[in-house]
């Protein structure tokens, strides 16, 4: 994807990156009802392919039956909204060829088995090159991706796990998450970075700005930044006002027997978890945009999540870089496990809450 340079460049706002044939349409003084009739067409097309194939996802489990929750991926190609690099717009492809990758086994850590079709599902992604090349603002895309998910948890026993993608997409997702849950969900937010500015270079959907989004909309109750290691004066600051839980490497060694015990969610509609691959030290996932060293290792952030208890209700993984990535795919393959790590997750509930005897009881009725 090419960045817009020199004599184009004026004519576009930063949020239309990448976008050529926008330039075209603004030029041609083209009546505005016409460009409108036609990016609805395109909008209601792509909502559409989400809509059906959740539908059929839905039905198929539904008819395999015994799965209460099963975790659907969701690409959203988009990485526009990235300060520095764009590569993770090509991630979600790469993300799939890696869990379906025949060099490792099918079988997940926790002893769930993928070629079992209701452990991991997919309804693909959401056109965001196609939409944006009608001309479609961020406003606008922002609302399709958040309807997208809304369509994904329409279909029960679907729950999303959400290809990045830079982190600009986790805003509308965790929006569409809450507004169809009825309420805010806690975070857990893994990232060397707390993506928490107020407005990044005159985005206010930057990749880091993500989270000012969230905790603005009133989306998150609890918001758990953990893995951060590149942090500003601001980001703390906002971090404060918003009442954030900043983890910092520096004092991760003091934190992790907190961290690898959390308990989230009660009191609240669920619990999502925002995974930015750079969280991990770039030694074991170096295909990101933004190297910082001294992060957590792979091992450090499966026993984050597999000691978690909470109701994930959706998460996403963002900020793979395929451009960035080693020859043999290595970063690809640790978002994958990243996925697989996630999917485990949306059967685990807290303990002793009504939500837990309330999935205890379907359980029994539909057990795995
Ligand atoms: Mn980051």
């Amino acid at each position: 994807m090419h960045l817009e340079v020199g004599d184009v460049s004026s004519h576009f706002r930063d949020d239309m990156r990448g976008i050529h044939y926008l330039s075209k349409l603004k030029a041609a003084n083209l009546p505005p009802e016409l460009l409108e009739k036609g990016q609805n067409r395109v909008i209601d097309a792509s909502l559409t392919l989400i809509r059906e194939r959740a539908k059929l996802k839905g039905e198929l489990l539904r008819a395999l039956g015994g799965v209460k929750a099963s975790a659907t991926l969701l690409g959203v190609p988009l990485g526009h909204n990235s300060s520095f690099l764009q590569g993770p717009a090509f991630a979600p492809p790469r993300i799939r060829e890696a869990i379906w990758c025949g060099s490792t086994n099918s079988s997940t850590e926790e002893g769930k088995e993928l070629n079992d079709p209701r452990v991991l599902t997919d309804v693909g992604d959401v056109p965001v090159q196609e939409i944006r090349d009608c001309g479609v603002d961020d406003d606008r895309l922002m609302n399709v991706i958040s309807e997208s998910v809304k369509l994904v948890m329409e279909e029960d026993p679907l729950h999303p796990l959400v290809l990045g993608g830079d982190h600009s997409i986790s805003f509308p997702v965790v929006r569409a998450v809450s507004e169809k849950l009825g309420g805010p969900v806690d975070i857990l937010h893994l990232d060397a970075h707390p993506d928490i500015y107020h407005c990044f270079e005159g985005n206010k959907y930057s990749h880091a700005s993500s989270f000012a989004r969230i905790m603005e909309g009133g989306y998150a109750r609890r918001l758990l930044q953990v893995g951060i290691r590149s942090i500003t004066k601001e980001g703390r600051e906002q971090g404060k006002r918003f009442g954030v839980e900043q983890y910092e490497m520096q004092t991760f060694s003091r934190d992790r027997q907190m961290l690898e015990n959390l308990k989230l969610g009660e009191g609240v509609k669920g619990v999502y978890i925002s995974i930015d691959v750079d969280c991990l030290d770039p030694a074991f996932a170096p295909g990101v945009s933004h190297i910082e060293p001294g992060g957590l290792s792979f091992r450090d952030v499966l026993n984050i999540l597999h000691n978690l208890q909470a109701d994930v209700v959706a998460g996403d993984v963002v900020e793979f870089n395929p451009q960035r990535d080693t020859v043999d795919g290595m970063t690809g393959m640790v978002a994958a496990k990243l996925i697989l790590a996630l999917q485990s997750l949306p059967n685990r509930t807290i303990q002793g809450t009504a939500l837990r005897a309330a999935v205890c009881v379907l359980s029994d009725a539909t057990k795995l």
